[in-house]
């Protein structure tokens, strides 16, 4: 399948860690959000990323395309079965990205999209908006982050979004700060260390390297 985005989007790197956690064979397609490229447009007609194509069939937005992956991939399951795991895992994985990763895109944006990748209208007005936001969310965080092991019991996607806006979040000055946070940090360490992360990372490196972002 192919994975239309760039790891700089937490969203983007949502659904490249979830492929690589379940090792479905995966080629990821550079492309900018709003790329004019007809067989992006067609995958996400709102011209956000990420989007996939598999085969002839297309599909926008990272949840739906997690969905889509867990439905045809079930192993190992990154929705659990269990109900309340599963509440949970949803929870999560919404907090990450309409919550963290609403406030995070604020600051990404206004601080390094637009600016200095893009040179696209920007509002550091907006970018402080998201600094102003954030002490409060982080601290929601730290208080529910396990001890050990996961934020829904097992594994799951809401590791996954939560620990991608983290990611996004350290282009800008705001990464996980182990003094500050201990039990989000030591979290956070344990999902970027699995396989599936460090695989992923390798490529986020390349890209990194090659905005000048590293
Ligand atoms: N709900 C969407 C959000 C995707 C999204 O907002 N992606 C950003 C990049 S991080 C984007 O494409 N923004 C361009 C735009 O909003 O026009 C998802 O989960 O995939």
């Amino acid at each position: 399948m192919k994975i239309y985005g760039a790891l700089l989007s937490p969203f983007v790197r949502k659904v490249v860690v979830a492929a690589r956690e379940k090792d479905v064979a995966h080629e990821l397609v550079a492309v900018s959000p709003g790329s004019s490229r007809p067989e992006f447009v067609e995958a996400s007609p709102f011209g956000k990323i990420p989007a996939l194509r598999d085969d002839d069939f297309t599909l926008a937005d990272s949840s739906a395309i997690l969905h889509y992956i867990e439905a045809k991939h079930p192993a190992p399951a990154l929705i659990p079965a269990d109900p309340q795991a599963r509440g949970k895992a949803i929870w999560w994985e919404e907090f990450g990205d309409t919550v963290l990763g609403a406030t995070t895109l604020k600051i990404l944006f206004n601080r390094l999209v637009g600016p200095k990748l893009r040179k696209l209208p920007f509002d550091e007005n907006v970018a402080l908006q998201g600094e102003a936001e954030l002490p409060a969310i982080l601290a929601h965080l730290e208080a529910s982050a396990p001890d050990e092991g996961w934020l829904a019991g097992g594994f799951s996607i809401g590791d996954i979004a939560v620990a991608s806006a983290l990611r996004s979040l350290t282009y800008v000055g705001h990464g996980p700060d182990a003094a500050a946070r201990p039990r989000t940090s030591a979290w956070y360490t344990r999902v970027t260390s699995r396989p599936a992360w460090q695989a992923m990372e390798v490529d986020e490196a390349v890209m990194a390297a090659r905005l000048g972002i590293a």
